[in-house]
């Protein structure tokens, strides 16, 4: 005889099942989609597999990666590109290893960023007795990370998810740790209790006014200036105050130098656009307003012979203003005479009040001193690039990407490399804010694919990458993730067989290679190819403009081999400086 079914049990079972729960995995997806994040990068595995499942299946975007560090990538410029923290999402130890590196360099660069890492069970790990990918996750992100948190119950995933968010992008904004160990996600909480959990964040970044005495201090100095200049770094591109910024600089009639992700705030062939003029503006200044750019190594620390300063360390006697969120940045190089403190929106605007409209231009002498030099170096430039060698050299190259450009300004730009990136920065103008994306304050090889998937899912614009050749090896099996997403990304790898160039030889006469050498004339467009994407071999300019063209046109995804001659490259591009070798004590 089969068993009888008890009725009231069964009933008590239906109504149990009626009875809606909700679990761990629910309740991170519900978190981030209730504060307006749509989209996860991430590599999949022990224990988020069923998140990235979930998260698609409730309408988020996951892209998948093939390795986490272009994943990480992905997200911190994403996060710059929108204001929004880009998520990456990976599995424990290694994966999570592998997606440090990026969030470390959002911290650095100032991208908001959250790396959400699945991590084992906390009893063995903490006892360290040896658990499948065991490691203590939350300690080695700490030091690396703007904040790092770790939610141990469903119930604090809200706020959980709430504290990332703010720590990601509210003051200066960086890479955030965001620890989430596996048995929180089969965790069930009821369905009711969950949603009253979870925390749509008010004003995640709020603004910060500047106090008005300093702006006042700040007018003061700028008003006295014989030869000011203006330095937008990228902070000014990440804060989305475009019109002020340019409403600044053209009421002030200052020259401004843009930094290489503000290039394109205003368009780099604006008449202020002092570029062409750098080495002239820096020394020769007596005022320099720094708006969100630091005074690091990209501005030699805002010393030196770069500076008009007589030795290596020495004060150039310029006056700064520096404009910034950090309370912390001023004087962390130089002094700073006037700090402004605040988000650049409310500091520039404020600035603005105070400028009104008949702000006395700079003196005559110092913006025909500084045409004067642009104009000499726009010439001298011009007649590099009508130059037609064979084989090609990086500049008949990257003057049909600049002419792309022109072509197709809503175009991202991804730069990476070393001569590939110098010579890129200084030949291509950039004609809208933040769409050139590059190595930043690190000078890191390996964003190239992770900012281009980035860049296209995000806007869906065309992505034109312009690779060096090892800097591409980094992240190229991501060709493939370009390919799976069907992106518009058109990759150009400046190929010259090798680390900065391909002509070097190993002095024993043994049988390894040079250190910097790679195979020579290796075809990475097959690898594009391979996965259905568009290759091409380029070895003229003809050829190079014609498949660029064509990449744009068809948004398909292309990656273009353009050969260049292998001795073309110098060492380390333009910082050859600061190879220890070439330092003298
Ligand atoms: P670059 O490399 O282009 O010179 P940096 O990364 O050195 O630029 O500097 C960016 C600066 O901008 C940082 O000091 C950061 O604190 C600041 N910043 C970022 N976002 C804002 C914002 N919304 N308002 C004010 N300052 C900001
Ligand atoms: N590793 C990482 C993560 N970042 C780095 N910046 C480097 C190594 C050192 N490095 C540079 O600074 S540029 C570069 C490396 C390896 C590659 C230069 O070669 P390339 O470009 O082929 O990409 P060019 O045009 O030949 O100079």
């Amino acid at each position: 005889m089969g068993t009888v079914e008890n009725p009231v049990a069964s009933a008590a079972a239906d109504v149990q099942l009626v009875q809606e729960v909700t679990d761990g995995f629910r309740l991170v997806i519900d978190a981030l989609k209730l504060n307006g994040i749509d989209t996860i990068f991430g590599l999949p595995g022990i224990p988020i597999t069923d998140l990235t499942r979930k998260a698609q299946a409730a309408g988020m975007r996951v892209i998948s990666f093939r390795h986490e560090q272009n994943a990480g990538y992905a997200a911190s410029i994403a996060g710059f590109m929108t204001q929004k923290p880009g998520i990456c999402l990976t599995v424990s130890a290694p994966g999570f290893l592998n997606g440090l590196t990026a969030l470390a360099n959002a911290t650095t660069n100032c991208f908001p960023m959250i790396l959400v890492s699945g991590s084992s069970e906390r009893e063995i790990v903490d006892l360290q007795q040896g658990d499948y990918e065991e490691m203590d996750q939350l300690a080695i992100a700490k030091p690396l990370a703007k904040a790092a948190f770790r939610v141990l119950h469903a119930e604090d995933i809200g706020v959980g998810v709430a504290r990332a968010i703010r720590a990601a992008v509210s003051g200066r904004p960086g890479g955030v740790y965001l620890d989430l160990p596996a048995k929180l996600f089969p965790q069930t909480l009821d369905a009711e209790a969950g949603k009253k959990s979870l925390i749509r964040v008010v004003d995640p970044a709020p603004r910060q006014i500047p106090a008005p005495d300093a702006v006042q201090r700040a007018l003061e100095l700028l008003k006295s200036a014989k030869r000011p200049l203006i330095v937008l770094g990228k902070g000014a591109a990440y804060a989305q105050a475009d019109a002020d910024i340019r409403a600044l600089i053209e009421r002030t009639g200052m020259p401004y130098l843009p930094m290489s992700m503000a290039k394109g705030l205003l368009p780099d062939t604006h008449p202020q656009c002092a570029s062409a003029a750098r080495s002239f503006v820096l020394p020769e200044a007596d005022v320099v307003m720094l708006i969100g750019a630091r005074l690091n190594w990209l501005l030699s620390h805002g010393k030196g012979k770069t500076w008009g300063g007589k030795a290596p360390k020495d004060w150039g006697g310029q006056k700064f203003i520096q404009i910034d969120i950090s309370p912390q940045e001023a004087d962390s190089n130089v002094r700073i005479d006037a700090p402004v403190v605040g988000d650049i929106g409310s500091c520039v605007s404020r600035l603005l009040a105070g400028i009104g409209s008949n702000w006395a231009k700079p003196p005559a002498e110092w913006l025909s001193a500084v045409a004067e030099r642009k104009s000499k170096n726009i010439a001298k430039m011009a007649e590099t690039l009508a130059k037609n060698p064979m084989p090609m050299n990086f500049h008949s190259a990257l003057a049909v990407v600049r002419d792309i450009v022109k072509a197709n300004p809503e175009a991202y730009l991804v730069n990476e490399g070393a001569n590939a990136l110098d010579f890129t920065r200084s030949i291509v103008d950039m004609y809208q804010p933040r769409k050139r994306l590059d190595v930043g304050t690190w000078g890191v090889m390996g964003v190239g694919m992770g900012f281009s998937v980035a860049a296209a899912v995000v806007s869906g614009q065309p992505v034109i990458a312009i690779e060096g050749d090892s800097a591409f090896g980094f992240s190229g099996m991501e060709v493939e993730t370009i390919c799976r997403y069907n992106l518009p990304v058109c990759v150009v790898i400046l190929n010259n067989n090798g680390v900065y160039r391909g002509d070097e030889v190993n002095p024993t006469g043994g049988r390894d290679p040079a250190p910097l050498v790679f195979v020579k004339d290796a075809r990475y467009e097959k690898l594009m190819e391979a996965f259905g994407g568009v290759g091409v071999h380029a070895t003229t300019p003809a050829e190079l403009r014609k498949a660029m063209e064509e990449a744009i046109r068809s948004r398909k995804p292309t990656l273009i081999n353009a050969v260049i001659d292998e001795t073309a490259g110098t060492e380390s591009g333009r910082i050859t400086s600061l190879n220890p070798s070439a330092k003298k004590k």
